[in-house]
């Protein structure tokens, strides 16, 4: 196997022997025949669009392949199985279409190949990343692949929620074509990943409008993060819906809901305020859950990533269900919804009644809810502040978080803070510090957490409006600093999404993608400023002060 999508690449390099987040090599194989097919169905979605022949279904498949095949998503091999066949059939009917009405397709090992997973091993290694040797080409080919894999994510949420844009579909089945392409330069994939980007804005948006219109504008929110006495559901991931149909149907029933990482901001919208059983949130980032989830007792719902298998001595791999495009080996499957009816998990909470109550890790209370429309409602505070000096630097620490020790670095940047800087963070990244005694700057707390990683959207919309409200002609012009954390693939397409803003400086880290290559690396220093981290001590001395 070879795998490098991810900031804990083995060695800073690549997976070669198993995946540092738990994938084996059966499933790394897998997902690069998933990864082969869906490409295949999407030159031909492109060639039948051109033709106004285009498949709605396939591009949904497509997004799901996609979604399924990031970091920590789906560690299910037969669940990939069976969307590597789905993919599989869904090409052969597009080429019937094609040979049907006489629509050309291009020459491409992607559209020709037509093999079931059952042989998968034989040609496995003729699909994977290495394959293309230049390593310029290949590494701007992949950042594009991912940006487009996070971009799925975004949009299968949005989608979820009813809203739709085929647009956004055109876009990932263009990039997918074009990066299949074997004559295809260095300076056509630097054009095409600002494209994506463009694409990660526009997808962030339309996620938005969903969540918002679903549910009310995010607004400051106490979150509680201790226990109750009751049997208790963790619900993790990133899916507002999945979220909103469990706590219907757990109302009423003696279980309490909570939220589990990035499922904390839920918490901060309107419409969720109104479950009295929707009771906080347990825990921490992803990474914990080990820990975490023997301590909470009850049964743990995955909507997304991310997901770490549990050991063989685990004590709750028999309560974790997951459901969309998450999967795990040994947890059950809550199967999609079917036409106009909600997702059913009456199995679900009929095993959490059964569970002991949460056992108690932390008291307390986190603040939230500082999304565009809220922050934009403060805006005469915030501005007032900026102008006496009261505030002096916005630092964006948005992103993931992640295992590697050497995160603690955010801890330690966040502390080291001078009073007068304020957080804006988004993702799980805030898990480093947003449980620190920072405080508040006039009532403005120093952390501002606008939700989940695709409220990244938010921190735009905030520093935009700033930029207006300055008078400036620039957004690079804000007293702003970017300290970005990555992890996986939708950290890559709200990335990539600053950059198609003109964004620049963005320090990365805590290591910069194996992916790009030096000449990568080089582009994107000349033309964004984009940089890695150092230590607390000089990033402060060179940054902040
Ligand atoms: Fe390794 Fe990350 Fe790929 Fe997992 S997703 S195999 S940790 S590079
Ligand atoms: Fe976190 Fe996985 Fe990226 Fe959504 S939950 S930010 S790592």
């Amino acid at each position: 196997m070879f795998c490098y999508q991810c900031q804990e690449a083995a060695k800073g390099e690549g997976c070669t022997i198993k995946g540092v987040c738990g994938k084996e090599p059966m499933t790394a194989a897998l997902m690069d025949l998933l990864m082969h097919a869906t490409r295949g169905e999407a030159i031909i979605n492109r060639s039948l669009r051109n033709e106004g022949e285009a498949s709605l279904a396939a591009s949904r498949q497509m997004v799901d392949a996609l979604f399924a095949t990031i970091t920590n998503a789906n560690f299910d091999d037969d669940a990939i199985k069976a969307k590597i066949e789905k993919a599989f059939s869904v090409k052969d009917n597009l080429l019937k279409t094609a040979q049907a009405r006489g629509i050309a397709l291009p020459e491409l090992d992607e559209v020709l190949f037509d093999a079931s997973y059952k042989d998968f091993e034989t040609i496995a290694p003729s699909l994977g990343i290495l394959t293309e040797q230049d390593e310029d080409i290949r590494s701007l080919k992949q950042l594009a692949i991912y940006g487009v894999k996070g971009m799925a994510a975004y949009i299968e949420h949005a989608n979820n929620l009813g809203y739709e844009d085929p647009k956004l579909y055109h876009l990932l089945e263009d990039t997918l074509a074009e990066v299949s392409r074997t004559d295809i330069t260095v300076g056509e994939l630097v054009a095409l990943v600002l494209k994506v980007g463009e694409g990660g804005v526009k997808a962030m948006a339309l996620l938005d409008q969903a969540n918002t219109s679903s549910y009310g504008n995010p607004e400051i929110t106490k979150v509680n993060i201790g226990v109750g006495t009751r049997p208790g559901i963790l619900v993790s991931g990133h899916d507002l819906k999945d979220l909103e149909e469990l706590l219907d149907q757990t109302e009423g029933t003696g279980v309490d809901v909570y939220t589990h990482s990035e499922m904390l901001p839920a918490h901060y919208y309107p419409k969720f305020k109104k479950y009295n059983h929707f009771v906080g949130n347990y825990g921490n980032a992803w990474w914990q859950q080990k820990e975490e989830f023997e301590s909470f007792n009850g049964v743990i719902l995955f909507t997304t990533n991310c997901i770490v298998p549990p050991a063989k001595s685990a004590t709750y791999t028999d309560r974790i269900y997951t459901t969309g495009s998450s999967g795990l080996t040994g947890a059950k499957h809550i199967p999609a919804r079917k036409e106009g009816q909600p997702k059913d998990f009456s199995e679900l909470i009929e095993h959490a009644k059964r569970c002991a109550a949460p056992k108690e890790i932390e008291t307390g209370e986190i603040i939230g809810g500082f999304a565009h429309n809220q922050v934009i409602a403060l805006a005469d505070k915030v501005i007032e502040a900026v102008k006496s000096g009261a505030i002096r630097k916005f630092v964006v620490m948005a992103g993931c978080d992640g295992r590697m020790k050497s995160r603690s670095y955010y801890t330690d940047f966040a502390t080291a803070l001078p009073k007068d800087n304020v957080i804006l963070t988004a993702g799980c990244a805030k898990y480093r510090y947003n449980k620190l005694p920072l405080g508040d700057i006039g009532g403005i707390p120093r952390v501002l957490d606008a939700g989940q990683c695709n409220d990244s959207f938010s921190l735009v919309k905030i520093a935009l409006a700033l930029k207006d409200a300055f008078g400036l002609d620039n957004v690079n012009d804000l007293p702003i600093v970017y300290n970005i954390a990555w992890y996986e693939q939708k950290a890559v397409i709200v990335l990539l999404a600053l950059l198609h803003l003109g964004v620049k400086n963005i320090h990365l880290g805590p290591t910069l993608p194996a992916f790009l290559s030096p000449n990568v690396i080089n582009v994107l220093v000349e033309n964004f400023g984009i940089g890695g981290i150092s230590t607390v001590e000089e990033d402060m001395e060179n940054w902040i002060n």
